[in-house]
Formats: C-alpha cells, structure tokens, sequence
C-alpha cells in the first residue's frame, strides 16, 4: 500500500512538472527542444556581441577551457556534464569577478533551420559562484567559415539567463524568451557577460533551446 502511494506520488510530480513544461513552452503545436547530433561546437573567450570570435582551446592556462569540460558538454541533454572557460585567467587564478567572462561558443547546427523561442540555461555541479548571471544570444544564416566575423551574428537575446535565484546544482533555471521578432537562423553562439560571484571562470552544465525546426 505505502509502494502503491509512493508510485502515485512519482506519477503527480510527474505529471505536474509535464504540464508546466506545456504552459511555459507550449509543446504540441509545432515547438521542440534542439538535440545536437554532429555539430562541430567552437568553444570561445574575448568575444562580445556583434565583435569577430577569438577560439578558446583545452587546457588549464588563460584562455582555455577545461579539457575534460568542453562546449560540447553544454549541448549533450545531460545537467551532470558542464563547460568551464577561464577566460582571461587560469585554474590557479586568485578568484575574480572577470574570469570567464566574454567566452562561450558557437554552431551551426545541422538541420535546415531553427527558429529559437525560449531557452533554459542549467547550473554546473558544484561552483555557484561560476553559474552566469547575463548572456548574449545571436543568430547567423552565414557559412559556418565566415562565422568568426562580428557582421555575421545577429542579436537576438540579451539579458538575464534564469539563474538569479539559485535553482540548486545540476537543476535548469527558468525558463527566457527570444526577443522578438522570432526569426530562423542556422548558427547560434551564445557569449556571457556576467556571473554571480569571484571565481576562477564560468561553467554551466546544459543550454536548452526551444523552438520550430525546419528540417533539411
Ligand atoms: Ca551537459
């Protein structure tokens, strides 16, 4: 009987969670969440919107990500696996509120086109004080060679990333709308531009985006 209540209880939440999923992102009328498959992700610092990217590679200096926390991991559907950049410090950096700071990455992704509506940023597994508090969105329909160019990317999301109040670790924050007018691009690159608090770079486990596919 307590098995049968607990059971019952699992089936509420879930259902409950299910149908705030419905009201915040409408699924069921033509809305998915994007899923990476092939797509190549550049990881990288020194980059502000609407300015050229400067790639980030693996390693534990300044300007790098932590080899074993790559961009990838941020696009892999999993909250237990997250990308660090230390932007202009390193992993042995006195804690500071610019680390990490202006790096992120970008793609193209490998259907058609997607149309980005909401997206949820989720927390990393440990460091609150590395979870970004403001990010930049931008959209191409560039070639993925001419996207290290600044005149490629358009703005399209600017604004708080649904963290402020800390949703525990390895949990989505709520949920943000893409400014509008909502328009189909093919590359996306994502850049924050604050954090929380002093730490030695930024880390989040998980982008989640929502929106219309346009298949290939
Ligand atoms: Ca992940």
């Amino acid at each position: 009987m307590i098995d049968l209540l607990r059971i019952k209880y699992r089936e509420f939440h879930f259902i409950k969670m299910n149908a705030s999923l419905f009201l915040l992102f409408g699924f069921g009328i033509g809305r998915q969440i994007f899923k990476r498959t092939t797509e190549k992700v550049y990881a990288i610092w020194n980059t502000t919107a609407g300015g050229d990217s400067t790639p980030s590679t693996a390693g534990d200096g300044t300007v790098t990500y932590w080899d074993s926390e790559p961009p990838e991991a941020a696009l892999d559907g999993s909250v237990s696996t997250e990308y660090t950049n230390h932007g202009i410090c390193n992993s042995g950096s006195v804690n500071s509120i610019e680390c990490g700071l202006n790096t992120g990455f970008y793609l193209t992704l490998a259907v058609k086109r997607f149309t980005l509506e909401f997206f949820r940023l989720a927390t990393n597994r440990e460091a609150i004080s590395r979870d970004p508090g403001m990010i930049t969105i931008e959209g191409s329909n560039y070639n993925e060679s001419e996207l290290t160019f600044g005149k490629s990317w358009t703005l399209i999301y600017i604004g708080a990333t649904g963290l402020t109040n800390d949703p525990q670790r390895s949990t989505f924050g709520m949920p943000q709308p893409a400014s509008m007018p909502l328009r189909p691009f093919t590359s996306y690159r994502l850049l924050v531009t604050s954090k929380r608090s002093e730490s030695n770079a930024v880390s989040y486990s998980e982008l989640q985006m929502v929106g219309v596919i346009e298949y290939v």
